[in-house]
């Protein structure tokens, strides 16, 4: 088992209440993935509570004000009880028009419409949406229903919103996308971090004991974020770039690496290449043209390749601040060569790590959701992948589907009508998609459309059938986390009202669609993890060797684990073996390019967005906590002291802010935690107040990731 040598495991009792049962599992939200304990009441059966789980070793028994009240949602008053059926498809849009009805008649409601779609206008006609909450098993189960069970190729998922610049970028460089090389329990240890876009203190709140420690441990942190964050405030150096600049400050630092003497040669010359190219690309960016393009001061550049340079051990960790512009998986790249070519990787305490956003994040994205891939991180385009996966799927090669369209463009296909038909699952794309005004019209302009969730989500009002899913504790599986880790999720008790969990659902469907004999044999999750076992075997993502059995014993499993006898890899390239056909790193030669949409004179503001720690996502969940709501009620604009003055502005003022796709009125919060070109404003909020109904749907070419994190504003002051 994983040692940590800095904050091991204690031994510290858990409290039981009277009358009171504990059930470990792990908080629904974020990639932390806390463990916790819930507590359930033994007359009842229903979860009343939560108590810290100390016994688990990645955040002994710390949790943040999502994960304490996420218990909250299993019995909330506004949980969907039963399937809701839309008859008038006039009030779509609306949480108006729906009535009660029987899974009997919901399930015939929806096979009727989806068979005569596809009698109609083909098989393609019909679409899956899905999100990364789910569980592995729910993960794997939702992609081999839009292919077997539908039959359509159009499926992909809310991660192309969230992780896909850092899979296409990691693939890129490594030939493989774990979104750590190392463990969690590596970071107090090493010697420098360097954080590149991640407010980690509000996002992954239960790292910050181990990123902290660093420093108490006489180690640096160097921060790049237009924002002053809670982890910018207290790093050694901040660099306080413009958002969008990411590429041109990776190729400065990379470039001050070189000249300084810290690339390691015999590394470079021995498991990467493409170093010349980049050294080549990389020399115009000097200090003073690299600081010209990001605002960054030359000697905090500087300093910043001197500090990461000289440290023995360094990680280099990023998230969406990175990642979700026009360029992601180029930044990504671009951050990864820093520790490619100083040799910092392929060795405890020192590696490359994403923070994985969502729960399951991780998992979700390997295991056949997303348009181009099949279980196991196999490649749609690869004969050998889609023969291995139809050999354990029991379908002809030619039956496999081809590979579709990334989640944005998914709306482009509705808006034109080659997608009439739309099963949503586990995401809210009404608003946490970019460019809300197309997306909310694509949705309208769909035939037929179905959406799963446990409550009445902004996009569920666009469906015509709504499914009651059940919540994580009601349930059980596996997920993994932002480590690689594979864990279990545990059942605590059972579902509310007529809820089902989504695998349940999707088999329903896809025998009354006449496939059942695809799916019957799956007749609970550890069946389904089963046949994802064997569907990962032999692929870039193994999990064949990670059975339930270990994952209890081990407290988790790093993939890849092979055997029964692997107990899987924690660490990754300890052997310097990457996973490229020659076994060598790529190290990439990146021009850099402004953001799609850079500031004009009719819009002359940076506009970026984001997260508080108090609300998750598109907050359908964290909106309906109390506490919560009560710390966060509404949507705000982070404004410089110094451009308020200019634009006449106070506190709390209100004004609209408006881009080239839309509008909207926000309370303003002056703060001189941000750059004064910039503007910044949290997501998590609906309709009128959705800050996507200004963002910008510029996609990377590479990762298809929307350009969340920077475009081109205005602001006037209103009232
Ligand atoms: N509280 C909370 N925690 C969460 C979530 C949540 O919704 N709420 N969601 C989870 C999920 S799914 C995700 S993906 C993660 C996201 O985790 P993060 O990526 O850490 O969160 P964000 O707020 O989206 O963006 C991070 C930072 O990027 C900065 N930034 C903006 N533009 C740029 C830029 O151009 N360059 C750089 N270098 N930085 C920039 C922002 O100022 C912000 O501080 O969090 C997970 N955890
Ligand atoms: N402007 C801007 N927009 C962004 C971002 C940003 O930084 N800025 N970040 C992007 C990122 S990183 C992400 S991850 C996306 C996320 O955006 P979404 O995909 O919209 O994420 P959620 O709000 O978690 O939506 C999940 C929905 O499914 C439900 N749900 C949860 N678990 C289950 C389950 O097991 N089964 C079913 N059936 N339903 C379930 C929840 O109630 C919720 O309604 O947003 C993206 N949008
Ligand atoms: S939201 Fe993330 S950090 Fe907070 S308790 Fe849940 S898993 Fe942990
Ligand atoms: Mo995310």
């Amino acid at each position: 088992m994983l040692k940590d040598n800095v904050f091991p495991v204690k031994d510290i009792p858990n409290v039981v209440h009277p009358n009171e049962t504990l059930v470990a599992t792990h908080c629904c939200y974020c990639g932390m993935q806390c463990g916790m304990n819930l507590r359930v009441n033994t007359k009842s059966n229903r979860i009343v509570g939560v108590e810290p789980r100390y016994d688990w070793p990645v955040t002994l028994g710390k949790m943040c004000p999502k994960g304490v009240t996420a218990y909250q949602t299993v019995n909330h008053p506004e949980r969907l009880t039963t399937p809701l059926i839309r008859d008038d498809a006039s009030k779509k849009g609306t949480p108006d028009g729906f009535r009660e009805a029987t899974w009997e008649e919901a399930l015939d409601r929806i096979v009727s419409r989806f068979k005569e779609l596809q009698a109609n206008y083909g098989k393609d006609s019909l679409s899956v949406f899905s999100g990364v909450s789910m569980t592995n098993e729910k993960c794997y189960l939702t992609g081999k229903f839009a292919r077997v069970g539908l039959q359509t190729r159009y499926i992909d998922y809310n991660g192309r919103f969230c992780m896909s610049s850092a899979a296409a970028g990691f693939m890129r460089s490594f030939g493989v996308d774990r979104g750590s090389t190392v463990p969690w329990t590596d970071i107090p240890e090493t010697d420098c971090l360097f954080v590149a876009g991640s407010n980690a203190a509000e996002c992954h709140p239960t790292s910050m004991f181990r990123i902290w420690a660093v420093q108490e441990r006489g180690g640096y942190l160097i921060v790049a974020d237009p924002r002053e964050t809670p982890i910018a405030r207290r790093a050694d150096v901040h660099l306080d770039l413009r958002p969008g600049t990411d590429l041109a400050l990776a190729n400065g630092i990379l470039h001050q690496l070189i000249e300084r003497g810290f690339a390691d040669e015999s590394f470079v010359a021995a498991h990467t290449n493409g170093f010349e190219e980049t050294k080549a690309i990389v020399s115009a960016f000097t200090p003073e043209y690299t600081s010209e393009i990001t605002g960054v001061a030359p000697d905090k550049i500087v300093r910043a390749a001197e500090l990461y340079g000289k440290a023995p051990n360094a990680i280099v960790m990023f998230a969406r601040g990175i990642e979700q512009q026009h360029k992601g998986a180029d930044n990504v790249s671009a951050y990864t060569n820093l520790a490619l070519v100083t040799g910092k990787i392929g060795r405890p305490k020192s590696g490359v790590a994403t923070f994985t956003g969502q729960g399951n994040g991780q998992g979700g994205r390997e295991h056949g959701q997303k348009a181009d891939q099949l279980p196991g991180y196999r490649k749609l385009t690869e004969p050998k992948h889609v023969q291995a996966i139809c050999d354990v799927w029991g379908i002809a090669p030619e039956e496999m589907p081809k590979p579709g369209v990334s989640a944005y463009e998914m709306f482009g296909l509705m808006t034109d009508k080659t997608i009439r038909g739309l099963y949503l699952v586990c995401s809210n794309p009404a608003v946490s998609a970019p460019n809300q005004n197309f997306v909310r019209a694509a949705l309208r302009e769909l035939d037929f459309m179905v959406c799963s969730d446990f409550f009445l989500s902004e996009s569920a009002e666009y469906a015509d059938v709504v499914l009651p899913a059940t919540s994580w504790s009601e349930d059980e599986g596996t997920v993994t986390n932002l480590e690689g880790r594979i864990i279990k999720i545990n059942k605590a008790q059972e579902p509310v009202g007529e809820s089902k969990p989504d695998w349940a659902i999707q088999i329903a469907i896809a025998e009354r669609m006449g496939r059942g004999r695809y799916f019957s044999h799956l007749t609970d999750p550890k069946a389904i993890y089963d046949e994802l076992r064997l569907a990962s075997k032999g692929g870039y993502a193994d999990y064949y060797g990670a059975t339930w059995e270990k994952i209890e014993r081990q407290q988790g499993v790093f993939w890849p684990c092979k055997s029964e006898e692997d107990e899987g890899t924690p660490r990754m390239f300890l052997d310097r073996k990457f996973f490229h056909a020659d076994g060598k790193a790529n190290i990439c030669a990146l021009p850099y390019r402004p953001a799609a949409e850079e500031p004009d004179a009719e819009y002359p503001l940076r506009l970026t967005t984001g997260r508080v720690v108090y609300h998750y996502l598109s907050g359908n969940q964290t909106r309906r906590v109390p506490f919560l709501r009560d710390m966060c009620p509404e949507p705000f604009v982070e404004v410089h002291p110094a451009l308020a003055a200019q634009y006449g502005i106070a506190h709390e003022d209100r004004v609209r802010l408006y881009t080239r796709r839309g509008e909207a009125v926000f309370a303003v919060k002056i703060t001189e935690a941000i750059r004064q070109d910039t503007v910044f404003v949290p997501y998590h909020f609906g309709k009128e107040q959705s800050i996507n109904l200004l963002t910008n749907d510029a996609l990377d070419p590479m990762s298809r990731m929307p350009e969340f994190k920077a475009c081109a504003a205005q602001m006037v002051k209103i009232g």
